[in-house]
């Protein structure tokens, strides 16, 4: 993969952060600076660069770490964000059957490979795709396409004799009679030349289709970027496939400068192979970059931290709901730590145990009572009485007796809640929490 360079280069300058003593200016220095060489020897473009790292010194110093994070594990999960918005967001091609993706782009930059993969792609994903191969310019295309539909078994449509691609391109269509997903192969040139140009929009005018795609060379490093707006100008692109992202150690280079001209990145080549495809997602592709088990356990971490904060602002405040409970239940995977935060009461909280061993089965009967309840039940439990738990049972098909747990389940959460004190006591509780998930 072109990316083990990017990759081990980001995570060599993280390992140095984590071997680190203290974290000061000087060591947010060092860490950026290893950063930048390792963007740029990936040809990310110099002043996206310095943007970037400019950023993550001024956050990385600057920022309080959301709740237990450390300012060494901060200044990574910046430096995830900060490149995850460098390389673009995360957003879906959506198209179905019924739907024309027109695939366009310079010659060789990799458009009918790409025509096959995608069929491969979105039939794996249920759709019927469709390919039409409409380069009338190079002779062999015709071939080429008809080979790799017949290997991705799926329906495909050429005239090696017609030289008008838009009337293939019309017979196509209606040979398919308008149905699965179609995916068009167009006629590549050596460079942007007018012509390409002139030809592509007529076919784009007289075929209107719902996706036009722009197939870009990774290879090309940042300036991907300048293809991508130059096609912009003259078609309207929808958004962008790089193709060669295997072979080049500038793929970063590509991604960041079409993320700057405001191309999103679908879809990635990785390889001559059909099954050499992925679809992009700026999230997931830098987690892999940096590390993803690292990464996942910090995120989660701060994503815990925060929870208990708010929880602590509630419980100080005194104003424990049925709300409180319907949300703890909501954010059921978050519930994990509610649980250690029970556990490790060391103040002499007593917990009952039918509150801790409570099972997400019953939880789920009294998520459907609650939905029973009215705001102010929720708010105000107290004055839930017979007629209304007979009401709320009645109305959610809950047993009767299961709303009177909850409701005693409720009072004792309540209580609990009640028994923890004072803000310090509750603070200290979550640092030794810390500690104990290793911190
Ligand atoms: N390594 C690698 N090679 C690729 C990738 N995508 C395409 N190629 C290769 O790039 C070359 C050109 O691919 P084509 O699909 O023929 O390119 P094209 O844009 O259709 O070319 P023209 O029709 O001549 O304009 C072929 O040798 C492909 O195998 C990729 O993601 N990785
Ligand atoms: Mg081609």
């Amino acid at each position: 993969m072109a990316f083990e360079k990017l990759s081990s280069g980001l995570q060599n300058a993280i390992t140095a952060l984590r071997k680190a003593v203290v974290i000061d200016k000087k060591t947010v220095k060092e860490y950026i600076k290893e950063i930048q060489k390792v963007l740029l020897a990936a040809d990310v473009n110099v002043k996206l660069v310095f943007e970037l790292s400019k950023r993550i010194e001024e956050r990385g110093l600057l920022e309080k770490p959301p709740g237990m994070l450390t300012k060494k594990e901060n200044l990574i999960k910046i430096t995830y964000e900060e490149l995850v918005k460098l390389l673009g967001t995360g957003e879906k091609l959506e198209v179905g059957d019924g739907d024309k993706i027109l695939l366009v782009g310079v010659q060789g930059s990799g458009k009918t490979t790409t025509v096959a993969k995608l069929g491969r792609y979105f039939k794996k994903k249920g759709l019927h795709s469709k390919l039409i191969c409409a380069d009338t310019f190079r002779p062999a295309a015709y071939d080429q396409l008809k080979q790799l539909a017949e290997e991705i078994q799926v329906p495909f449509y050429g005239d090696s004799e017609e030289k008008d691609s838009l009337n293939i391109i019309k017979k196509g269509i209606e040979k398919f009679k308008k149905e699965g997903l179609i995916i068009i192969d167009s006629e590549g040139r050596h460079k942007l030349d007018s012509e390409l140009m002139r030809d592509i929009n007529r076919i784009y005018n007289e075929i209107k289709p719902d996706k036009t795609l722009l197939v870009l060379d990774g290879t090309m490093g940042q300036r991907a970027g300048e293809q991508a707006e130059a096609f912009r100008k003259s078609c309207n692109v929808d958004g962008v496939i790089l193709t060669k992202m295997d072979g080049s150690a500038k793929g970063g280079g590509a991604l960041s400068a079409c993320t700057a001209t405001n191309s999103k990145v679908y879809f990635m080549g990785v390889g001559e192979h059909i099954d050499d495809f992925e679809e992009f997602n700026a999230e997931r592709f830098v987690s892999r970059l940096i590390g993803f088990g690292d990464l996942q356990g910090l995120l989660e971490k701060a994503k815990e931290v925060e929870f208990d904060e708010e929880a602590a602002k509630r419980l100080m405040s005194g104003k424990f709901t049925l709300e409180d409970i319907y949300s703890q239940i909501e954010q059921m995977r978050r519930l994990g730590p509610m649980k250690k935060v029970m556990e490790m009461l060391p103040f002499g909280v007593k917990i009952p145990k039918d509150v801790l061993q409570i099972q997400e089965e019953k939880l789920k009967r009294f998520k459907i009572a609650m939905d029973s309840m009215t705001k102010e039940e929720m708010k105000n439990p107290e004055i839930i009485k017979r007629s209304r738990i007979e009401r709320i049972a009645k109305g959610s098909g809950v047993k009767t007796e299961e709303v009177r747990e909850l409701l005693n389940y409720y009072k004792k959460m309540k209580k609990m809640m009640k028994s923890i004190g004072d803000e310090r006591k509750l603070r200290r509780l979550m640092r030794k929490i810390g500690a104990g998930f290793g911190i």
